[in-house]
């Protein structure tokens, strides 16, 4: 137990014996506290992450809600301005839905910890819309969060200094689609204040920062959200060849990009068990393959307990393990025939977020 904590140890079952990655160091601690979090995914076992394992992460630490006088504000290009408590908020109804999601920033750097899935509860968002009266000339649906600071804001070389709120926008056909919730339970249990107590968003399917945390208001407006977390600080610079020219494009982060992971190889009584999860935009998937060193594609099983917006994990069963190091690694492919990329195929992605390529892990097998 030298020097590993407690946590780090997986959680096995009888004769079950973890098999360790030699890509990361035995020891490697995934960063670990209240405000910054890694889910070490060596650990994981299960469709839904404990709270206290949950990855987490924020761009200006953990504003201070008091529940009581807390209002959740609807504001803006609404025929009925809201303000409604806590329980008039849990009042107009829940739905429970398994959302698991990453953070667009994650990728083999951290050991893919940026990810994680629970189980949500809360009220569709479109419930709440609709009760205020979305007004017909609103195109765009902001989310903000209790969280603010002053940032410098460039315009042409120009930095004013000013304070704003964590905000994110949805189109007025995002918002009002059946999938986004207002959440305030996971696992059955209140968000904790890392997760955005007492409210956050949830948009199933999308990378993290769309789920604003401590959600405090939701504004309608006829123009376009260009707030620092929508239009700069969360976009993907990268080059593609058009008619056989190199076509530069700048996109915003949305819906998440095909990634599967290799997360945990484990032995028992000679059998040796590879588990990996995969995350996407909700589009059912097509196969899932496992590949040892230079052998061919095998499809891996994936879990019955899958859901739509969960991630999907997956197993596969390794026969005829020879001692020695080895290469593993997983691709998955959705029913639009999307493939997740190969590492170089992601070379003209000059900005880091989005990096779903494919991951190689490392093991020896004793
Ligand atoms: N209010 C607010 N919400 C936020 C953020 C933030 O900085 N402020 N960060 C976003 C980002 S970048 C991610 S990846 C997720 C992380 O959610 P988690 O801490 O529950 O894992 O929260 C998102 N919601
Ligand atoms: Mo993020």
């Amino acid at each position: 137990m030298f020097g590993i904590p407690e946590w780090a140890l997986p959680v096995l079952a009888q004769g079950e014996r973890v098999i360790q990655f030699t890509d990361y160091p035995a020891t490697f601690v995934t960063s670990r506290n209240e405000t910054s979090r890694s889910l070490d995914l060596r650990k994981l076992d299960g469709m839904f992450t404990p709270k206290d394992q949950f990855f987490t992460t924020q761009h200006m630490g953990h504003p201070d809600v008091d529940p009581a006088a807390f209002r959740l504000k609807v504001t803006g290009l609404v025929e009925k301005p809201k303000s409604y408590s806590l329980d008039q908020l849990k009042a107009l109804g829940a739905t429970e839905v398994p959302a698991g999601f990453e953070c667009s920033g994650n990728s083999p750097r951290g050991m893919q910890g940026l990810a994680s899935c629970g189980k949500f509860t809360g009220v569709p968002l479109r419930k709440v819309l609709s009760e205020a009266g979305v007004k017909a000339d609103a195109r765009e649906i902001v989310f903000f969060g209790a969280d603010h600071r002053e940032d410098e804001v460039d315009f042409r070389g120009t930095k004013y200094k000013v304070d704003q709120q964590f905000g994110r926008s949805l189109t007025r056909e995002e918002a009002t689609a059946p999938e986004p919730f207002i959440a305030w339970n996971m696992n059955g249990e209140p968000l904790t204040k890392a997760q955005g107590f007492p409210l956050r968003l949830i948009v199933p399917g999308w990378y993290g920062v769309a789920n604003v945390k401590w959600l405090s208001q939701i504004h309608a407006q006829e123009d376009v959200y260009l707030g620092n977390y929508q239009a700069r600080w969360y976009r993907t610079l990268k080059g593609e060849m058009v008619d056989g020219e190199m076509k530069w494009t700048e996109t915003a982060i949305s819906r998440m990009h095909l990634k599967s992971v290799v997360a945990r190889v484990t032995s028992e009584a000679g059998q040796i068990k590879v588990l990996g999860f995969v995350l996407n935009d909700g589009t059912p998937l097509k196969s899932v393959e496992v590949k040892i060193d230079n052998g061919p594609w095998q499809p891996a099983t994936l879990d019955a307990s899958n859901t739509k917006y969960s991630w999907k994990l997956f197993t596969y069963a390794w026969k005829g393990a020879t001692p020695g190091e080895h290469t593993l690694v997983s691709r998955v492919t959705d029913a639009k025939g999307r493939v997740q990329p190969e590492a170089a195929d992601l070379a003209n992605k000059k900005s880091f977020l989005e990096d779903n390529g494919q991951m190689i892990r490392k093991v020896t097998i004793t």
